[in-house]
């Protein structure tokens, strides 16, 4: 039987290598497609593989309008069905048609990306501390020990931080709140009192407070572009570093009477970032995007508890419709934006997603069961609620199938990479490892104590968060802690429901979802500076 539809440009360079003929076509074409005689998908897969159709074949409905993009995307579809459906005679495939991590080679390319990189990445200068980030990071998640970099990091940190707050990309840079981020996360992820020490968090605290804009939001640098991105960056490096929430009067948002604080107004600005489409942009009325859509996950779960404060801002339905539309097969990696390709990276910034979504579905938190809160915000989003989410949000067998067979570099170089046909990199080996982890586990929050939750409820409704335990040295005679969705309690397991299709050894560790490193990192890190309530 002969598959019936468009033509389709792969086919004809099959034609022209002579493969051999493919068995039986899918019995999913729509029946009305065109009738266009032409040839078969070629299969040179090995006999006996368990893959199934959705990942060696073509997608069943397709737009007929040729443009710039569906060439793109039918390109990106002829790299990587071979690779999934059996046939690279490179990979080295078990019986569900998926090869091994390549450990190894990916743990020395992260080394070698920690050291001194050639003189072309001079353009990349500024991004310094995202390099760190993005491979000590990567190298825990393949379960290195990353504890001999401490002593380096802490020297090479010292170096980016400025006097005024914040960490720059390098020595006499601005402080930037990507490269701050970056930096915190990294001295995070090797750990140690020394480490730890190395952040002046009363300088932090007023950088931070310098950032923060009226509207909620704030800027990434000073003078410079406010986004979400702002946001997250913000909330991770108050929550891990516990720095006081109170403003400083120098602060454009500081009002005098102690009603706004860095929070106020955040979770409204993410609310304004929700698009027409059902994704958060960077900024309001821009267009939606993988990246932006973690960051405000990210970002809510950290406010509050995520069964409530992603329900109050954001329209769940439609983001979960949005996110799920990311997910292309055959490839069964994430694309970024709508027409746009998979790209590895996006296992992280689109997969991430997921945990937190799930997290917030299974709550019983602010709506599902706990006692209806005052705010008329979470009762509204409590009545359109959807079901808890006992199956998975998203397909993990096709983002575990896009990264090991698609997004591991097959040369001697190792690293993983946005797609075949591109080199790997520092990024793309931490965010194809991220969402790998978060496809190969499953999280789940634990319920805060109802007690707790009535007085984060009072406390969010006064815009204040009202400290549990009350230190020495603290800012003033009102202090605010940090943020209590960093109290949440998150717990993580296997992923183990469906068919396991990767070999057990090639399981990664598990990561928080909110902060992207190992939760041991969170807590140690928190731990030391809950006896800092003050600086
Ligand atoms: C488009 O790139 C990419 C963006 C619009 C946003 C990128 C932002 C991040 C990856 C991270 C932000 C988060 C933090 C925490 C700093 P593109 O046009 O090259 O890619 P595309 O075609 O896949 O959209
Ligand atoms: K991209
Ligand atoms: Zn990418």
């Amino acid at each position: 039987m002969r598959q019936k539809g468009v033509a389709f440009p792969w086919r004809k360079m099959a034609t022209q290598q002579r493969r051999p003929p493919a068995p039986p076509s899918p019995a999913h074409l729509s029946p009305d497609s065109e009738t266009v005689d032409e040839e078969i998908i070629p299969n040179r897969r090995q006999p006996g593989l368990m893959i199934p159709d959705l990942f060696t074949q073509l997608p069943p409905v397709r737009d007929v309008l040729v443009t710039e993009t569906s060439q793109v995307q039918d390109e990106t579809v002829e790299l990587c069905l071979p690779l999934l459906s059996g046939e690279s005679e490179e990979l080295q495939y078990n019986e569900h048609g998926v090869p091994p991590l390549d450990r190894e080679r990916h743990v020395k390319f992260l080394h070698q990306c920690l050291g001194q990189l050639p003189g072309r990445f001079v353009a990349a200068d500024a991004s310094r501390p995202w390099f760190l980030y993005w491979c000590l990071s990567a190298l825990t998640m393949l379960g290195e020990d990353v504890t001999p970099y401490r002593q380096s990091l802490a020297a090479t940190a010292r170096s980016m931080q400025n006097d005024t707050g914040g960490f720059g990309g390098g020595g006499r840079q601005l402080s930037h709140m990507a490269t701050t981020y970056a930096v915190v996360l990294s001295l995070a992820l090797v750990g140690g009192d020394e480490t730890y020490e190395v952040v002046d968090r009363k300088a932090m605290w007023r950088w931070l407070c310098s950032l923060k804009q009226p509207d909620g939001g704030f800027q990434v640098c000073l003078g410079g572009e406010e986004d979400i991105r702002g946001a997250y960056c913000a909330a991770v490096i108050i929550s891990l570093l516990r720095l006081p929430l109170e403003l400083a009067p120098e602060s454009l948002a500081y009002t005098g009477d102690g009603s706004v604080n860095l929070l106020t107004g955040v979770g409204d600005y993410v609310r304004r970032c929700q698009t027409f489409e059902g994704g958060i942009s960077g900024q309001p009325n821009a267009e939606a995007h993988g990246a932006y859509a973690f960051c405000a996950l990210g970002c809510l779960a950290l406010l509050d508890h995520p069964g409530r404060s992603i329900w109050s801002y954001l329209d769940v339905p439609r983001l979960i419709a949005w996110l799920s539309s990311r997910q292309y097969a055959p490839e069964g990696g994430f694309s970024g934006r709508t027409n746009k390709l998979v790209d590895g990276c996006y296992s992280h910034w689109v997969g991430g997603c997921f945990p937190l979504i799930e997290a917030c579905l299974n709550s019983t938190s602010g709506g599902c069961g706990a006692p209806a809160a005052d705010d008329p915000a979470i009762a509204a989003a409590s009545s359109k609620r959807l079901p808890p989410a006992d199956e998975s949000l998203f397909n993990r067998e096709g983002l575990i199938r896009y990264i090991l067979c698609c997004c591991q570099d097959q040369t001697k170089r190792g690293g993983l990479r946005d797609k075949p046909g591109k080199m790997s990199d520092a990024y793309h080996s931490c965010y194809v490892l991220s969402g790998l982890s978060s496809a190969q586990h499953q999280w789940v929050l634990d319920e805060p104590e109802p007690e707790a939750t009535q007085q984060q409820l009072k406390g969010q409704a006064e815009g204040l968060v009202p400290e549990k335990t009350a230190g020495e040295g603290t800012l003033s005679s009102s202090p605010l802690s940090s943020l209590p969705g960093g109290e949440a309690v998150w717990a993580v397991l296997p992923y183990l429901d469906g068919l396991r299709i990767f070999d057990n050894t090639d399981r990664v560790r598990p990561i928080h979802p909110v902060y992207a490193i190992p939760q041991q990192s969170v807590r140690a890190m928190r731990e030391y500076f809950r006896a800092r309530p003050g600086f």
